[in-house]
């Protein structure tokens, strides 16, 4: 039952004088600062065993200046509550947004499974999707370089289906023993406590460089889908291969793709780490306005299906989560769509307390051979019974299936249902409609496993660097050059010199071109050794679906832009821009240099969303910039105006601006380019802001 509490929504009236009663009787009440709290006037206020509460603002004492009583159950319990209000917090993926949605079934694969959600087209079924980085603690920032986590949670006619992604297709390891190694290198250094959520440092290097499977992944993790403009922006991949089951129990292998709507974008590097300064719940808060808003999100869910036979010919092997299949090779087809829709009420009931396992498939699906995923299945159960508590965290509203849950589990921590009858066991003639197993339950496929009991490696797992090289040739050249940067940022920050040595021999196995500008990044004399293998990296075709820039969509939709303005602006400019920001499906925010409402040259007023020194252009994809003389004459003097500008032509984003703006522009430096435009060509300017200026990257930046 909801714990009804007060919603705040009545707020205490200030008074000017309240009036102590040394009685104590309950005539007055005295809070900080005399507030006089309105009794009667709501929800009643009680403890949690239902007894109404008087006084919410003193607590007990012996005398009006004595000591605190012992008795005081009421303060006790609050605060015994409230000490109690942290739950351990994941050991990875701590830090997440969540939010619910429907997934509604387009295309139907009833010739390859039996399960209904993957069947019924139209139907539409809730799901709870929550987005994560991995590496840093639940307080950390939005922004770092990092994975993202892409988990939802489908509640099925047949029991929950939890599809616990992340934002790239390939992972780290190979096999689930290496996990906890892999998570404590990249986690704070034991003895320092720091860095929070960053990999540049120099046990998550050391661990990389000693584990070559980990090379795709890392080239993955140095490209810019690690620094996602939003995760709306995302896509989303299940990775592993599952399998999919028919009424006779035939299998056909499946990868699952969520892919954005709105289209793949990310932000480069200098800019995620000022928004991480300039507001580091970005991602957050760009999901909960945009959901409030009802700019709802939406992923198409794509499957790759393919035999066992089509599998036995791929030059690598499925079952490896370091590898993907390209989509050349095996084609996505678009099954449904996911909208997100709905904030949810409470934080820390659904966002923190949902928990997420690989395990949770309804029937018609299952699990391949993969080493990792098998890990998985054991991991995130376990994690569930210490984070929240015990084996009764299925209960939880957020955990709990929409269908009926029977079986003869009993008790445990928390125990919420109150089973009635004698009977807790099955098979049973005691209970004539106890719950009973059932024809359309899950059953798992039918395989025949032979070979060698041993703790051993596949040798079809062994090619660590062809699918690293074709990942970093199936890019474009800016990307290609973010990744080189990113390698001799990350690797500047390790200390040892054998690691930084180590990396770069790695990437000769990748692309000596890579190598050779990370190894000149880092300021080394000669190129190490490659790093020895048996099996060195063959040629594999470019895969354009995994690009980024290639695949950006020509859309200013679901963007924002920044409009800077002041007192005496041109109200037609400024008129004319947000109508064009608005008319592209993109979202503007005012910025002036006072919070309240600017008056524009006509006098009419407009109100302000955020003050220039708080609102950065890294919060925008493009910026208009439109001021008075006399505003544009003093904000040269105001550094926060120089960086806005600064930035926003550092970052290669569109500018649009009018003649008091062009001051501010020569003030900070900037040259203008194809990407400054005029405010007066609204159209132009939109034209420009659908994509970033590239050719603007090396004029501004000494890139590797
Ligand atoms: Fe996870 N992972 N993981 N992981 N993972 C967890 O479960 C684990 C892996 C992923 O929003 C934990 O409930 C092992 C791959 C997401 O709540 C834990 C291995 C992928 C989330 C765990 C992996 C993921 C987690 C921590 C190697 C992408 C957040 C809290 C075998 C396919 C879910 C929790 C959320 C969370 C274990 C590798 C995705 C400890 C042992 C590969 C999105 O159980």
């Amino acid at each position: 039952m909801a714990n009804e509490q007060s919603t705040g929504d009545s707020l205490p009236t200030k008074v000017a004088a309240a009036k102590p009663d040394p009685a104590g009787a309950l005539t007055t009440d005295v809070g900080n600062g005399g507030e006089l709290h309105q009794r009667d006037s709501g929800t009643p206020l009680t403890t949690n065993q239902g007894v109404p509460v008087s006084d919410n603002q003193n607590s007990l004492r012996a005398s009006t200046r004595g000591p605190t009583l012992l008795e005081d159950f009421i303060l006790r319990e609050k605060i015994t509550h409230f000490d109690h209000e942290r739950i351990p917090e994941r050991i990875v993926h701590a830090r997440g947004t969540g939010v619910h949605g429907v997934f509604e079934l387009t295309e139907s694969l009833a010739q390859y499974t039996t399960a209904k959600i993957l069947t019924e087209v139209g139907e539409k079924t809730e799901v709870f999707a929550r987005f994560s980085t991995v590496a840093g603690g639940a307080g950390s920032v939005d922004t770092p370089r990092d994975v993202r986590g892409f988990a939802v949670k489908m509640y099925t006619k047949e029991g929950n289906w939890d599809l616990v992604g992340n934002n790239i297709p390939v992972f780290f390891i190979q096999d689930a023993i290496k996990f906890p190694d892999l998570i404590h290198s990249v986690k704070m250094e034991p003895d320092r406590g720091f860095p929070q959520a960053a990999s540049a440092h120099d046990t998550f290097w050391d661990f990389i460089s000693l584990s070559p499977e980990s090379l795709h992944m890392i080239m993955w993790a140095m490209s810019d889908r690690t620094l996602p403009r939003s995760l709306r922006m995302i896509e989303g991949f299940g990775i592993h291969s599952f399998r999919l089951l028919d009424a006779q129990g035939k299998s056909t292998f499946v990868k699952f793709h969520w892919r954005p709507r709105l289209g793949l974008q990310s932000t480069l590097w200098d800019e995620a780490v000022k928004i991480a300064g300039a507001d580091p719940d970005f991602h957050r808060r760009d999901m909960f306005e945009n959901v409030s808003a009802g700019n709802f999100p939406e992923w198409d869910l794509a499957v790759q299906l393919f035999t066992e036979e089509d599998a036995a010919k791929f030059p690598f092997d499925h079952l490896d989560s370091t590898k993907l299949i390209p989509e050349e090779l095996i084609p996505l087809k678009v099954i449904g769509k996911m909208t997100l829709n709905r904030w949810p009420n409470n934080f820390f009931a659904e966002t923190e307390q949902v928990a997420f396992c690989p395990s949770h498939v309804p029937p018609g699906l299952d699990f391949s051979n993969d080493p990792l995923l098998h890990g998985r299945l054991h991991s995130y159960l376990d994690t569930q019974l210490s984070r929240l508590g015990g084996p009764n965290f299925h209960q939880i509203p957020i955990n709990a299936a929409k269908v009926p849950v029977s079986n003869n589990q009993r008790d445990g921590h928390m125990q919420m249902s109150q089973p009635v009858g004698r009977v807790a066991y099955e098979p049973n003639s005691l209970m004539k409609d106890g719950p009973r197993e059932s024809t359309r339950g899950f059953r798992s496929f039918a395989s025949a496993e032979n070979g060698t009991h041993a703790r051993i490696r596949s040798e079809t797992f062994a090619d660590h660097y062809s699918q690293a090289r074709m990942f970093f040739n199936s890019q474009t050249a800016p990307e290609q050059t973010h990744m080189a940067a990113a390698l001799v940022f990350e690797l500047s920050k390790v200390e040892h010199p054998h690691i930084r040595e180590t990396m770069v021999s790695h990437l000769r196995r990748v692309d000596e071109t890579l190598a050779q500008r990370v190894a000149t990044g880092l300021g080394m004399k000669k190129l190490p050794d490659p790093f020895p293998t048996d099996t060195p990296a063959e040629d594999m075709p470019p895969s354009p679906a995994l690009q980024i820039i290639g695949k950006m969509k020509d859309t200013l939709q679901g963007r924002a832009v920044g409009v800077l303005v002041s007192d005496g602006s041109d109200s037609a400019l400024v008129n004319a821009i947000t109508a064009a920001i608005t008319k592209a499906g993109a979202d503007f925010k005012i910025i002036a240099p006072h919070i309240g409402e600017v008056e524009l040259s006509d006098q009419s007023c407009l109100k302000v969303d955020g003050q220039l020194a708080g609102t950065p252009s890294v919060m925008f994809d493009a910026v208009a910039i439109i001021l008075s003389d006399d505003a544009a004459a003093k904000l040269l003097k105001e550094a926060a105006a120089i960086d806005f500008v600064r930035d926003a032509f550092g970052h290669l984003k569109a500018i649009a601006v009018d003649a008091g703006a062009k001051a501010l522009l020569d003030k900070a430096g900037v040259q203008a380019d194809a990407g400054v435009v005029d405010a007066g060509n609204a159209a132009g300017f939109i034209t420009a802001a659908k994509t970033r200026q590239w050719d603007r990257e090396p004029k501004v930046r000494n890139l590797p």
